[in-house]
């Protein structure tokens, strides 16, 4: 059993469309305070291991805005919950330039950890410093290829495998039911991401881009 572990029933139910034994664990690992996604979900899946001893998944998300460089980035679920989404909304709209269009992109980090050592990664690379990179900097072309990355070297535990993923949008006045967190104010080829279907939202998500990543290495483990 594949335990994924978070309170957001909205991101488990995203990975249903790629796992068929994955279950919610609600376990209360510390989010560390950095800047990083990598640093948070993989300190996050070894303390989770280490609690419930099953293999798990800890996915950390965030919202990078170009115009606020890069904010709220690793810090999404602290303003959504202080300042909620609309104020995030009107503040990329106040600081965006007559040139800029709302730039922005989600990003998410799962951070797989069984306790096993893996095999060696044929590319092995550290997308550490992608993650906590500025929207700004971003290339979606290249993003959206992202490869998997260990990150077996780290002394604090044991080896835990990264899977990435980067949607691009643009932050508009909040549309649509669907979804949850962020995806109101997130568009994607004219469409919000609370406008789309789980299955559409996955199709095109940052999310559904690092499950479908972790989907096919598990599948083959
Ligand atoms: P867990 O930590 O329990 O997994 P969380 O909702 O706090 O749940 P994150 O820290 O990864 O998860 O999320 C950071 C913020 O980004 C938080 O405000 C979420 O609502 C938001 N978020 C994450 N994924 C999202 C998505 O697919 N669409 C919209 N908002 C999202
Ligand atoms: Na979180």
């Amino acid at each position: 059993m594949l335990r994924y572990v978070t309170t957001n029933e909205g991101k488990v139910a995203e990975a249903r469309e790629y796992l068929d034994d994955v279950s919610a664990l609600d376990f209360d690992y510390t989010e560390i305070q950095s800047d990083s996604l990598v640093d948070i979900a993989a300190r996050g899946a070894r303390e989770a291991h280490a609690h419930a001893d099953e293999p798990v998944i800890v996915d950390d998300a965030g919202l990078f805005v170009d115009s606020l460089g890069g904010f709220p980035g690793p810090y999404s679920a602290y303003v959504e919950d202080t300042v909620g989404i609309e104020a995030v909304g009107r503040l990329a709209e106040r600081e965006r330039g007559n040139e800029e269009d709302g730039r922005a992109a989600f990003r998410c980090v799962i951070a797989y950890c069984d306790g096993e050592e893996f095999a060696a990664s044929p590319d092995p690379v550290d997308r550490g410093d992608r993650v906590t990179a500025a929207a700004t900097d971003l290339d979606e072309d290249e993003e959206s290829g992202d490869e998997d990355a260990d990150d077996g070297s780290s002394p604090s535990g044991p080896p835990v495998k990264l899977f990435e993923g980067v949607v691009r949008g643009r932050i508009v006045e909040p549309r649509g039911d669907g979804g949850f967190g962020y995806d109101p104010i997130f568009e994607h080829d004219g469409t919000t991401m609370a406008e789309m279907s789980t299955v559409e939202k996955n199709a095109i998500s940052h999310r559904g881009r690092a499950l479908a990543k972790f989907g096919e290495w598990y599948h083959e483990r």
